[in-house]
């Protein structure tokens, strides 16, 4: 293996290469040839000036969150014989020689942290920066906090953390972040040039700059702002905050005790329950796109130009976007010129969202749009590498599609449904293609949400799916690969989830109650809340299917049929579990009507006396058992990969890392007893453990390890 950091010599610069693939993150051994390195271009007279480089393909992406992960878990901080990044950062600013970053690629977290000890930073026009570390519920610790704000002003660098996002080189040079932007085969050179000018003039350390700075009333307006932003919509952990309480003491107290107190409270942050979940969260993602016998079956991706995408409602339009946005032409089918044009016009609207947000310019979206063609004819299919079918989900419909599709298309033409309730075999048999045919289930709206489940048959070809892994990879998408089965993984695990809030609704839970105990615990919004933002109809009938799917474990409580018959849909008709006139969800006393006659049609059962704190137990321990009970049906490769669609797909808590996740650290033992307490105590066969949970609570085994 060769070196991971290399150290050249060119008429007077030293240039420290940092090449230690995938991401040139600072493991134990690019700490160690760093510091060498260092060490040796300091030493050496003939050096006059230090480059600092990557591989091409990334500068440095930050810590390795392996190890970070390990120390979460209780291994020690250090090393014996490895320096820490921050040693390492203040000998490249305390140093006599100028020092400059030369930023191909990504340059995150402890990455641009190195970057910022030098003095002076030159990127390559593709260059990305960014402190991403709140993602990973820590906080910068290796001085970004303090640098950071010093060269861009506070309020851009509380912004930068606090939403974790990466930077382009244009942005970053207007920030200030970047002296200079270059062609990537001019950065080294330029930045040797840049040492030896600096060498002329004076030199300052990032960490003495002021004049970047807000005047002090106005950073304390700032900061005082973020805060009671954070408090608001992070109010679960605590991160966010410490965050912004290290960049408030370095501007009060000074860089030098700001880098002092960032530690401190970068280690707290490292130490907590929220930064285990995020890291195991972070690998879960990694993991899940990996599919064994596809991904390492030596497949090469195809990248396709063109997608064509029939059907042009939400969903059509949403993936028609997401398509677009990743640069993909798009061939729309309509039935009308109308109904396409009504799709464009979607379309258009949704990149002007991102236009309003400052995403995205004007003209890009434009741009962006006019990758679309629309058709009312199959004629759109001639050279797509790709059909994402969104029509209505009508069997027959769909039948009549894909037998179609697989007529008119060639033998390497996929498609793909977008299904949430057909059955895709059925599909694949009627396109007489079956290895052609594969589920794309998007969640709505598809063009914001991150969540793609690949759904794959018996006889999709590992090609086809190797493909639509790369597909969701240019969208950006997070994909989890999933077998064929009603509700695929994220709609089948949390069917139990509003079964269940139907049975303590039945038992005299109030729903309001049960909305708020779920908050509390960090989903984005209730049970009943989130029934009302999807339309109670849509659940209705989706529940309906589910039902029959899996009758042995089916608890329906009348309560949301009765609302649909009263024809209150939730937001779209102004009442649902809410009332919606205001704009906002208000609690409606009509409401107790409707729960009465619900409890009535369910036989007036006794009413149940439950703790807050049992209420998400009793939905989540549900949805946690019907995930068992996936995994041991080999739906889905990985109890991560569950952790990883509910939370993108339902917004499970990320700072509780999934359901799986959660309940390993509950323990097998106690989410069994708990399952059959409930079963007894409701006499409801939907407590019923599954297998799989009830061999990990007897041996002892992980959740999170297949048994
Ligand atoms: C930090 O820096 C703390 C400091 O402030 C203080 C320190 C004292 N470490 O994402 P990909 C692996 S916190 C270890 O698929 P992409 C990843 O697991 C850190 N491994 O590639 C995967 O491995 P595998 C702040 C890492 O091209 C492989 O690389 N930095 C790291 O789609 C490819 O990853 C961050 O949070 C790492 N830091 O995206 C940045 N990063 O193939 C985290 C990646 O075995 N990284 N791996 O599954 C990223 O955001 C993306 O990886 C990146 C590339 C955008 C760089």
């Amino acid at each position: 293996m060769t070196h991971p950091v290399e150290l050249e010599s060119h008429d007077g610069v030293a240039v420290i290469r940092i090449d230690s693939p995938p991401v040139n993150a600072l493991s134990a051994e690019v700490l160690v040839g760093l510091g060498e390195c260092l060490l040796a271009a300091l030493g050496d007279p003939a050096v006059a000036g230090i480059v600092l480089t990557g591989n091409g393909k990334s500068f440095v992406a930050g810590a390795d969150v392996t190890r970070l992960e390990k120390i979460a878990r209780g291994a020690p901080l250090d090393v014996a014989g490895v320096p820490r990044l921050p040693e390492l950062i203040a000998t490249l600013e305390g140093s006599s020689k100028p020092t400059v970053a030369a930023i191909e690629g990504f340059a995150l977290g402890g990455g641009l942290e190195l970057a910022l000890g030098c003095h002076a930073r030159v990127g390559s026009p593709l260059c990305r920066v960014g402190l991403p570390e709140l993602l990973l519920g820590l906080i910068p610790g290796a001085g970004g906090t303090q640098r950071l704000p010093r060269l861009t002003g506070v309020r851009a660098a509380s912004e930068m953390m606090l939403s974790s996002r990466q930077v382009k080189a244009e942005e970053a040079l207007r920030l200030g972040i970047l002296d200079e932007v270059v062609p990537s085969d001019e950065l080294v050179p330029r930045a040797a040039a840049l040492t030896r000018e600096l060498g002329r003039g004076p030199r300052r350390a990032v960490l003495d700059r002021t004049d970047r700075l807000e005047p002090e009333a106005e950073w304390r307006e700032i900061l005082a702002r973020a805060g009671r932003e954070v408090q608001k919509k992070q109010r679960h952990v605590t991160h966010p905050s410490a965050c912004l309480e290290a960049i408030e003491h370095g501007l009060v107290h000074g860089g030098s005790a700001g880098l002092e107190r960032e530690r401190e409270l970068f280690l707290e942050a490292l130490a907590s329950e929220p930064a285990r979940a995020l890291i195991h969260l972070f690998f879960a993602e990694r993991a899940a796109a990996k599919v064994p016998g596809v991904t390492d079956a030596g497949l090469s991706p195809r990248h396709p130009s063109r997608v064509v995408v029939i059907g042009g409602g939400t969903m059509g339009s949403g993936i028609a976007t997401a398509l677009l946005d990743a640069g993909v032409g798009v061939g729309l089918v309509e039935a009308s010129e109308a109904l396409g044009e009504a799709a464009r016009a979607r379309i258009r609207k949704n990149f002007a969202r991102s236009v309003e947000k400052g995403r995205l310019s004007a003209g890009a979206a434009e741009q962006r749009v006019a990758g679309l063609s629309l058709h009312t004819e199959l004629d759109a299919l001639g050279e797509a590498d790709f059909v994402i079918e969104a029509a209505s989900e009508e069997l027959g419909l769909k039948r009549q599609l894909f037998a179609e599709l697989g007529r008119r298309t060639g033998p390497d033409t996929w498609l793909a449904s977008n299904t949430s309730t057909i059955d895709l075999e059925l599909l694949a048999e009627a396109s007489g293609a079956p290895e052609r045919v594969l589920g794309l289930h998007f969640f709505s709206p598809a063009h914001v949400m991150k969540l793609v489940e690949v759904v794959r048959t018996p006889r999709t070809s590992a090609r086809a799916l190797s493909d639509a892994l790369a597909l969701c990879k240019r969208m950006k998408k997070t994909s989890v690969t999933v077998g064929n089965c009603t509700g695929f993984l994220v709609n089948r695990i949390f069917m139990p989830y509003s079964q269940l809030t139907g049975l303590l609704i039945d038992r005299g839970i109030d729903p309001y109650r049960i909305d708020r105990a779920l908050s509390e615990f960090g989903m984005p919004m209730g049970p009943s809340r989130m029934s009302d933002l999807a339309g109670l109809d849509v659940g209705v009938a989706a529940g309906a299917i589910l039902d029959a799917a899996y009758p042995t474990r089916a608890y329906r409580s009348a309560l949301r049929r009765l609302l649909v018959e009263a024809g209150r849909l939730g937001e779209k008709t102004g009442a649902g579990h809410y009332r919606h006139e205001s704009g906002r969800a208000e609690e409606d006393p009509e409401l107790a009507a409707f729960v009465a006659r619900a409890r009535e049609l369910a036989g007036s059962p006794a009413k149940a006396a439950l703790a807050d704190a049992e209420i998400p137990r009793i939905l989540l321990f549900g949805v946690v058992n019907e995930a068992c009970r996936a995994l041991e049906e080999g739906i889905v490769l990985r109890p991560s990969d569950i952790d990883v669609a509910a939370n993108l797909g339902m917004g499970f808590p990320a700072f509780r890392g999934g359901p799986m996740r959660w309940a390993d650290g509950i323990g097998a033992a106690a989410v069994h007893a708990a399952l059959v307490e409930w079963r007894d105590r409701f006499a409801q066969p939907i407590f019923e453990p599954a297998p799989y949970l009830a061999e990990c609570a007897r041996t002892g085994a992980s959740l999170l390890t297949r048994c």
